[in-house]
């Protein structure tokens, strides 16, 4: 505590508070939560919404540097709908670039979608866009810019939408955890980075981008000989993230771990966190030492309640999380980056000023062949691998997606493709996995396994047909995209309106990647085909292979991509168009 920006920023958030009033924005002002610890962030309820995209003067890590921001904050306030309303919502851009609002993991019509090229064309400098929609479900939800990178800069913000009946998971007391990844560096200068230096924030290590290119330089065999044998080889835990707290300093809540944004409570009471990972590129495992975490909604959608210690939220998920703290004493909220380089925390506290001692950060995790679903570098040109075998067979190219003597296919736009540096060879769905760095750390992990829908899908029809996507990418020429093919020179992916398809994704990268649907449900089911849980954002670690199923019922076009946003704005994205 007592950062010496600290005071500045208590200044600056007054002062978008008045800003907010005088602009008259505080007509859907209404603070839901009784102020009872400073720093709580606005809530606007209601029906009818004024926001404003703009910038302001933000001072995170000393420096004050501008951020984008939605009415003069970041995050953004929280929205607060009630499931059944027609809601509309007047979003103002007062930047001088084009900008956007998409509500994340919402049903609503095409144009409502917020993604300029697809929704709508964007909302012009000085110009205004009305969205105008019925919420159609309730639970815990963000927005966010789907505009260039401006989500990185901050334009991003929580949305509750409380059930038409009453809350079965209500509590006495509510809070939103939004986690989000800042940087002083304009978006644009990191991406552009990414490009020039992929491996800025894993300086002096080799890193797999490193055996990569020794491999095509030098031949798979001798890179392997080299070191020792792949499985044997140890690779830079930092590769686990593209950009790391070198770059990042984590917030929750717009606070710095420092900062220690608190939420109260009293001994006894039930508390519902509603974790959101709005940061850019970073996956979090969230803890709380000394409390069970009863599970109660992934990405809004109630499920069976589940308890464990720890979880991993990927970027753009969310979890509800129920905690009952019983002592008079304070617990810290950890949410440390999956490769370690750093955390962030809030406190739960009886009063203010307390706090809990904050964990050391687990050991680093170490990416092994088992991780990488024995993955081979991609073959260069001319060279024949094992890898090169596989993928020229051609009994790939329908997509169908059927493994050749236990060995994964894969589609013909692979080969020799100087966007695919690597391919998984024996890839599985992996979903009672918790993760690299969660395994037999002596807590109970969320595992997708655990996560089982409330209810039975509302569309039970057995897929008709299966799409199968590879995520590919070029970690050394930060390139990304699915089946090596960039967003730009990609055609749409046609869903008929009304049919039901298996969407099977296939990670051929070292990366995680959560993949996020527009518009739609992705159900997402477990080896055999069962469906476990109704989710917006799928997340598919390296060498796994997952599924989902998807009932195309809303006409338009819809943005699919990874939810790591240097990676979508590094190509993988693509468009699905649902046709009559
Ligand atoms: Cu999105």
């Amino acid at each position: 505590m007592g950062a010496p920006h600290d005071s500045d920023r208590r200044r600056l958030l007054r002062g978008m508070a008045m800003g907010g009033a005088t602009l008259g924005l505080g007509l859907w002002q209404r603070p839901l939560w009784a102020l009872t610890a400073p720093d709580q962030p606005t809530v606007l309820r209601g029906d009818a919404f004024d926001l404003t995209i703009g910038r302001t003067p933000v001072n995170i890590t000393g420096r004050t540097v501008p951020a984008f921001t939605v009415n003069g904050s970041l995050p953004g306030p929280i929205l607060r709908w009630r499931e059944g309303d027609t809601v509309g919502i007047r979003v103002r851009n007062t930047l001088d670039e084009t900008s956007s609002i998409h509500w994340h993991g919402l049903l609503l019509p095409a144009n409502m979608d917020g993604v300029p090229g697809m929704s709508f064309d964007g909302i012009a400098p000085g110009g205004d866009y009305l969205y105008r929609f019925q919420v159609k479900q309730s639970g815990t939800y963000w927005y966010h810019s789907h505009s260039s990178l401006q989500e990185q800069a901050g334009l991003l913000g929580p949305i509750i939408i409380d059930p038409r009946e009453p809350d079965p998971l209500a509590c006495e007391r509510d809070y939103v955890v939004l986690l989000s990844d800042w940087t002083d560096l304009d978006p644009a200068r990191l991406f552009a980075r990414m490009k020039k230096r992929s491996d800025y924030d894993n300086l002096h290590k080799r890193t797999v981008g490193d055996f990569l290119r020794d491999a095509r330089e030098r031949g798979l065999r001798a890179t392997l000989d080299d070191r020792n044998a792949w499985g044997a080889m140890r690779m830079s835990p930092t590769d686990l993230a593209d950009v790391n707290s070198h770059t990042y300093t984590f917030l929750a809540n717009g606070h710095t771990a420092a900062q220690n944004w608190t939420a109260l409570f009293a001994p006894g009471e039930r508390v519902r966190l509603r974790f959101i990972n709005g940061a850019a590129m970073t996956f979090f495992d969230v803890r709380i030492p000394g409390l069970t975490l009863t599970v109660v909604a992934a990405d809004g959608q109630s499920i069976q309640p589940v308890d464990v210690e720890e979880f991993r939220i990927a970027p753009a998920e969310t979890f509800d999380v129920i905690v009952q703290p019983r002592d008079d004493a304070a617990y810290t909220v950890f949410a440390q980056a999956m490769d370690r380089s750093g955390y962030t925390r809030i406190t739960l506290a009886p009063r203010i000023g307390t706090q809990a001692a904050i964990p050391a950060p687990d050991k680093r995790p170490l990416l092994t062949m088992d991780d990488m679903g024995h993955g081979h570098p991609a073959p260069a040109a001319g060279e024949i691998t094992c890898g090169a075998a596989m993928g020229m067979t051609g009994m790939n190219m329908d997509h169908g997606g059927h493994d050749a003597g236990g060995m994964q296919a894969h589609p013909a736009s692979e080969t020799r493709n100087p966007d695919v540096d690597m391919q998984t060879m024996s890839p599985a769905p992996r979903l009672d996995d918790p993760g690299i760095g969660l395994r037999d750390n002596g807590r109970r992990v969320l595992r997708y396994t655990d996560l089982r829908s409330l209810h039975a899908p509302d569309d039970d029809r057995e897929p008709s047909r299966i799409i199968e996507l590879h995520l590919t990418g070029n970690m050394e020429r930060f390139t990304w995209g699915f089946d090596g093919i960039r967003f730009a020179d990609a055609a749409p992916i046609r869903l008929k309106y009304g049919e039901r398809v298996r969407i099977t994704l296939v990670n051929d990268t070292m990366m995680e990647h959560p993949i996020h649907l527009h518009g739609m449900w992705s159900d997402v089911e477990d080896e055999h085909g069962r469906f476990l849980v109704r989710k917006h954002t799928v997340a598919v670690p390296p060498g796994t292979k997952r599924s989902v199923r998807v009932t195309a019922d809303a006409l338009g076009r819809w943005a699919f991509h990874c939810h790591m946003l240097l990676h979508m704005e590094g190509g993988m994205m693509r468009e699905v168009r649902v046709e009559e």
